[in-house]
C-alpha cells in the first residue's frame, strides 16, 4: 500500500500517526506529494488530488481521513483505532467527527489567511473563529474525560492541536483551556507524534 501525504497536512498526519500507533507502518510506503499541482503524483490514482490518499494493492484509492482510519482497523492490528461495533463505536465516531469538523473550520480559516489580504473574507474568518472556539470550549469542559489512548478521536484531536501549534499560531488555543493544554502536552510526547512533526509556517 502507498500513502500519499504532505508534511504540512494535519489530515495526512492523523493517518501517519495511526500507522505508527498500530504498527502498520511496515505495510505502507509513505509518498510525499505536492498539492494543487497538475504534476502531483496523486492525480493519476485519485482525481480529487487531496491528502491523505491511501492506494490499496488492487488499485483502489481511498480518500477522506475517516474512511482511511476505519479501513486501517480491517488490517488486523492489535491496537484498534475505533471500537468494532455497538454504541461505543458511534460514540467514538461522534468524537472523531467533531474533531474533523473542527479541523475543517481551522483549515478554512487558515486558507483565508493565506490569501492576499484584499481577497480574504472577514465574514468567513469570523465564522470559523467562532466555530473553532465553540468546539474547543466544549472540549475544555470535557477535558477530564479525554483518555490517554491513541485511538482515532484522540489522534485527530492531537493532530488538530498540533496544527494550531506549528501552522496556525494565530489562534491562541491554550488561553483559558488548561485541561486541553495539559492533555495535548502529555499526548504530544508520543513517538508517533514526534516522528510526524510538520514544518513551522508563518501563520
Ligand atoms: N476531507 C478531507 C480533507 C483533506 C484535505 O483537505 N487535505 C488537504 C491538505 S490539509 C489537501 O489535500 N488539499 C489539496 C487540495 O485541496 O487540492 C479528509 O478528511 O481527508
Amino acid at each position: 500500500m502507498r500513502l500519499f501525504y504532505s508534511s504540512g497536512s494535519p489530515y495526512a498526519r492523523m493517518v501517519r500517526v495511526a500507522l505508527r500507533e498500530t504498527n502498520l507502518l511496515p505495510r505502507v510506503t509513505e509518498v510525499e506529494a505536492t498539492l494543487r499541482d497538475p504534476a502531483s503524483a496523486i492525480l493519476p490514482v485519485n482525481p480529487v488530488g487531496r491528502v491523505p490518499t491511501l492506494l490499496l494493492p488492487d488499485g483502489t484509492a481511498l480518500t477522506e481521513t475517516v474512511l482511511i482510519l476505519d479501513f486501517l482497523d480491517t488490517l488486523g492490528a492489535a491496537h484498534r483505532l475505533l471500537p468494532a461495533e455497538g454504541a461505543a463505536r458511534w460514540r467514538a465516531m461522534a468524537a472523531l467527527g467533531r474533531a474533523i469538523g473542527m479541523m475543517d473550520g481551522v483549515a478554512v480559516w487558515n486558507r483565508e489567511l493565506r490569501r492576499p489580504e484584499h481577497e480574504r473574507s472577514p465574514g468567513v474568518i469570523a465564522q470559523e473563529i467562532t466555530r473553532t472556539n465553540r468546539v474547543a470550549d466544549v472540549l475544555e469542559a470535557e477535558a477530564g474525560r479525554l483518555g490517554d489512548t491513541p485511538d482515532a478521536p484522540g489522534i485527530a484531536l492531537l493532530c488538530l492541536l498540533g496544527y494550531a501549534e506549528r501552522r496556525h499560531r494565530t489562534w491562541p488555543w491554550r488561553d483559558g483551556r488548561p485541561g486541553l493544554a495539559a492533555w495535548y502536552d502529555a499526548m504530544a510526547a508520543r513517538p508517533s507524534f514526534a516522528a510526524t512533526l510538520p514544518p513551522l509556517s508563518g501563520l
